[in-house]
Order: C-alpha cells, then structure tokens, then sequence
C-alpha cells in the first residue's frame, strides 16, 4: 500500500558517537541488577531507580545502525536511565554477540536491547542476563520470543514484505525475472521479510509472471555485497529487477549498477537510507526505495525497556507504555510494539529526509 508516505518522522540526523558513556555510572548499580529477578515496581535497579540501559546493535559499522542508535540515546535520555552505553561486534555473524551480552550480564546492566543477528545463538545468554535481573528489549531483528520481553519492531514484517514486491513489480512493468540481495543468512528480520515475499510471489495473481531466481547474502558487508550484485548480474543475464532489503546491500547494489551497463535497465528497490541513496536516485540508478525512520526504532525500544525496568509493563499483550514525543505504544501479538510507519522515498521526496 502506498498510503504509506509518512509525514511524521522525526528526521534524527543521528549519527550519534558509537561508544557513548563510558563505563562510568555501572558502579553505581554494580550487582545489584542481579538480585532482582522480575516485575515488581523498580525492580532491576540497584538504588532508587537508577538504571542503566546497553544497547547491542548487529554491528557497529553499519550507518543504519548508527542512526537507530542516535534515536535511542535520545530515548535512553529522556526515559531517565543514568547511563547508556552501546557495544558490540563489528561483523554481524551469528554468534558474535553473546559475548558482549555475558558482559553485560557481569555489570549487573538493568536493560539489555538488543538486534539479534541469529533468533537461538543469543538465547543461553540472554536468558542468563534475564535470570540475573535484566530486562531484554528485542528491536529490528528479533530473537526467538522466548528470550526476550519484547519485540519492538519497524513496521509488521508482512508489510515490509509486501511493500517491496508492490516496488519492484512497478519498476519491472509486473514480469521478469528478480533475485533478493539480502544481509546474513540467518538474520531474523531479513529471513522473515524473505519469507513473506516467497509467499505472496506464490499466492498473488498480480505476481504471476515474475519469477524469483536467487538469493544472495552480503552479509551487511559493503565489498561482499557489491560482489554478490555483481555475480547475479552474471549469473542471470535476463534479470529484470534487484530487492534489496538491507540498507547496506541496497547502497553496494546500487553503487554497481550505477557505472555498470544494467543502470537504468535493471531495477533496484528494497530498503535504503536516503543519504546513502540520494546519488543513486538522483543519476536514476534507482527509482523508488522504502524505509521507516530508524531512529525512531531506538527511540522506541529505550521507553520501551525503561517501562519493563520499572516493572509498569511486563511485556503482556495489552501492555502500553509512553515513548516520549512519539505517544503512547501498546504491545501487540507476540509481545510486538510496532514503531512505522514505512516511507517511499524517490526524487520527489527524498531531499525532505536527512538519515
Ligand atoms: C540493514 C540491517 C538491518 C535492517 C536494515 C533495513 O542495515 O540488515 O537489520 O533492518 O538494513
């Protein structure tokens, strides 16, 4: 659907510093996390409500991530944590994180958010960290259900889905041959938007004539990315149109075909940052692309942990909570706080957005 111009973002040119506070104010806590096991009013803190929040986003260098994590500094702030702190690892492979969240779970940190790079690896540790006090928001990529107390999501995965495919039908006149370029193979997020574009490429008459040939993953690694672009490109000399749902696969895709013979022939949609992308559409590389405005994703997930930390919700459908400027938020099915709303972006709009 394309109702999904959003006028609202909060434009958050967050490229906020990575490492923010040090590890300071942990003293202050110190283990006292650990002896709080769940639920009651303040429960988690060491003194008096102070809490701490870790952010521990699939990589650090990631620009996407980056500006999620503006937003939830912001959110941290404003929520009343004492201290926000990101860490984590520079590759986005499926077990890299759980180091960094045994940590975490050491520091007696009272709210781990976390974007899972594989739904299981991370389970044994977070569940370590939640027996030891700590509340665990999921955001962008979810971990299994069971280890976490929420999921704060971009936008339903099923429209993030759909709103591609509705991209690169237009783009390719509703017949051809296209391949996804995805991020890791075992990211939840992207596994699950993979899944649903499968579905309704099978199930929609409107899709009947396009043909989904390969998938791909870079990896959210920019050379890799632009490798894979290239191999499909070789691989599949008829291929009409690229998804890309990552904004690191889509900028590596788009680069390639930009100096290549493709640009203008095969097209290119999924979902991208508008800085990273404004060249590309602007030499008609690409035509349109979507994205929801990631800060608002972090923004959401810091009220969202801080609501869990002083036990006013425990993660129960029903549940709601205040995140700041951007209202009051409710928990859906699956304990799923929905952030979007999805914007389109092309030459028309995309100079309106700085992220
Ligand atoms: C990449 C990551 C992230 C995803 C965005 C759209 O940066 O894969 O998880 O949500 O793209």
């Amino acid at each position: 659907m394309r109702s999904i111009h959003s006028g609202s973002t909060r434009r958050r040119a967050a490229f906020a510093a990575l490492a923010t506070s040090a590890a300071l104010v942990l003293s202050a806590c110190g283990g006292g996390a650990a002896t709080e096991g769940g639920g009651g009013t303040e429960g988690g803190s060491g003194s008096d409500g102070e809490q701490t929040i870790t952010f521990i986003p699939k990589q650090l260098n990631n620009p996407y991530t980056d500006v999620v994590l503006g937003g939830g500094e912001d959110g941290a702030t404003e929520a009343g944590f004492v201290s926000s702190e990101v860490v984590g690892p520079l590759d986005a492979s499926a077990s890299s994180q759980v180091s960094f969240i045994n940590a975490e779970t050491q520091r007696g940190t009272n709210v781990i958010v976390i974007a899972a790079n594989d739904p299981d690896a991370v389970g044994p540790a977070l569940e370590e960290a939640r027996t030891a006090g700590a509340k665990i928001v999921a955001f962008d990529s979810d971990t299994n259900p069971d280890y976490r107390d929420l999921f704060v999501s971009q936008v339903n995965a099923k429209d993030v889905a759909l709103i591609q495919l509705e991209l690169i039908s237009e783009q390719i006149g509703g017949e051809g041959e296209i391949a996804i370029l995805s991020a890791t193979a075992n990211a939840t997020n992207q596994n699950e938007w993979i899944k649903f574009m499968e579905e309704e490429l099978a199930a929609n008459p409107d899709y009947a004539n396009i043909e989904l040939v390969a998938k791909v993953y870079g990896d959210d690694d920019d050379t890799k990315s632009f490798q894979e672009a290239q191999g499909l490109l070789q691989a599949y000399p008829d291929l009409k149109g690229i998804i890309s749902p990552t904004t690191v696969g889509i900028a590596a895709t788009a680069r390639y075909l930009s100096t290549s013979e493709y640009k203008g022939k095969v097209a290119l949609t999924g979902l991208g940052l508008p800085n990273e992308m404004r060249p590309f559409v602007k030499d008609g590389t690409v035509s349109e692309f979507a994205l929801w405005d990631p800060a608002q994703l972090g923004y959401v997930a810091a009220f969202a942990g801080k609501a869990l930390a002083d036990g006013s919700i425990t993660g129960e459908v029903g549940d709601s909570f205040e995140a700041g400027e951007l209202g009051e938020r409710e928990v859906g099915e699956g304990g799923i706080v929905l952030v979007g709303p999805p914007t389109v972006f092309n030459a028309e709009n995309i100079d309106d957005y700085d992220f």
